[in-house]
């Protein structure tokens, strides 16, 4: 509806339009009250200004429903505004299932980014309309922020964990992302262009990328070369966990809890096994905390994540030995 006005950018995603009617709520409500409580102001100083220097006021008694009326209405104004910005925010923090996932990396000065099936990009990011996005998102140096203001969505970008966030984009177009926060000397030009197509068009552009090495693949090598073949077999024989369909499932862990195999969660495995052990292992993994870069998590993720179910992937190494 506000589209039109040139102070806001484009309405492109499924959040848009809501964060746009909350906004102008907030505003008309501040606008409004600020304006009465000016006019107040104004008018009782000049009505009920000292006339005669002997003059003494009148004593007032206080109004019940007077006070009643501007308790409650003020009360249902904000309970308004909380109700309908945590729906939004719920939402906004939600993912549904079946998000397209594509994986975000703030490093000092640049994004770079990458498609499920590898191809990887630079400040620029292509995505389908009308599909439900998820961005994982790491950095590897210091705090970034990813923003795409035409979706009205953004997040921070944290050394050492992932953040995620969701959308969906509406609209084919050209949008501008930016960091959004102060990053170092570079900041202002750390951003790039949101290319939002139709889903043919996508599946075209995808297919053009130039044989990239799917990151499933790399983290398949990974895993041989970083002996995490040694415990993890297919099957539950080896010293660790097989972690066949690991991924998306409920861990059980020693301390009685459980815990949603997600990317966090992954990523907290490899990188600092001993903060939450499955139930029923020793907690003898080593922690690959240095050892391995954020890409490299990342691919070993990917390839974690295509075991979801599969008979008997990775090879079992001949030096296993049962204990
Ligand atoms: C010395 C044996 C050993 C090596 C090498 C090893 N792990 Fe583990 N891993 C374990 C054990 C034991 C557990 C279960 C106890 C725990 O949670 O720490 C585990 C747990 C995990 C889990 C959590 C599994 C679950 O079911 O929740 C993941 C993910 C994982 N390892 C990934 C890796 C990756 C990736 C590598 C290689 C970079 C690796 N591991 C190398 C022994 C090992
Ligand atoms: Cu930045």
């Amino acid at each position: 509806m506000q589209s039109q006005l040139p102070l806001l950018p484009e309405q492109a995603s499924n959040f848009a339009g809501n964060v746009d009617a909350l906004m102008l709520y907030l505003l008309i409500v501040s606008v409004f009250f600020s304006a009465l409580i000016t006019g107040v102001i104004v008018y009782c100083f000049l009505k009920f200004r000292r006339k005669h220097p002997r003059e003494i006021g009148a004593s007032i008694q206080g109004s019940v429903p007077l006070e009643a009326v501007w308790t409650v209405i003020p009360f249902l104004l904000s309970m308004l505004m909380f109700g309908w910005g945590a729906s939004i925010y719920i939402n906004y923090r939600t993912a549904p299932k079946d998000t397209l996932d594509i994986y975000v990396i703030g490093k000092q000065w640049m994004w770079k980014l990458q498609q499920p099936d590898g191809r990887r990009e630079v400040n620029e990011l292509h995505i389908p309309a009308n599909r439900s996005i998820k961005l994982i998102l790491g950095s590897e140096d210091v705090i970034h922020d990813f923003f795409v203001p035409a979706f009205r969505v953004k997040m921070d970008v944290i050394p050492g964990r992932y953040t995620t966030m969701w959308f969906r984009a509406t609209k084919t177009g050209r949008y501008h992302f930016f960091c959004s926060q102060y990053c170092g000397t570079n900041h202002a030009v750390m951003g790039g262009w949101v290319t939002v197509m139709e889903p043919a068009e996508y599946s075209a552009w995808l297919s053009g990328s130039s044989g990239e090495a799917n990151p499933a693949a790399v983290g398949a090598k990974l895993f041989e070369q970083l002996a995490c073949n040694s415990c993890h077999l297919s099957t539950d024989q080896g010293r660790g966990p097989s972690l066949n369909g690991v991924y998306g499932s409920t861990v059980k862990l020693s301390d009685g809890t459980r815990v949603v195999a997600d990317d966090a969660y992954i990523r907290e495995s490899i990188l600092n096994p001993k903060a939450k052990i499955v139930l029923g292992y020793q907690p003898l993994m080593p922690a690959f905390q240095g050892l391995v870069t954020e890409e490299q998590i990342l691919n070993l993720t990917e390839y974690i994540k295509s075991l979801q179910g599969q008979p008997a992937p990775p090879p079992p190494a001949p030096t296993a030995g049962k204990r």
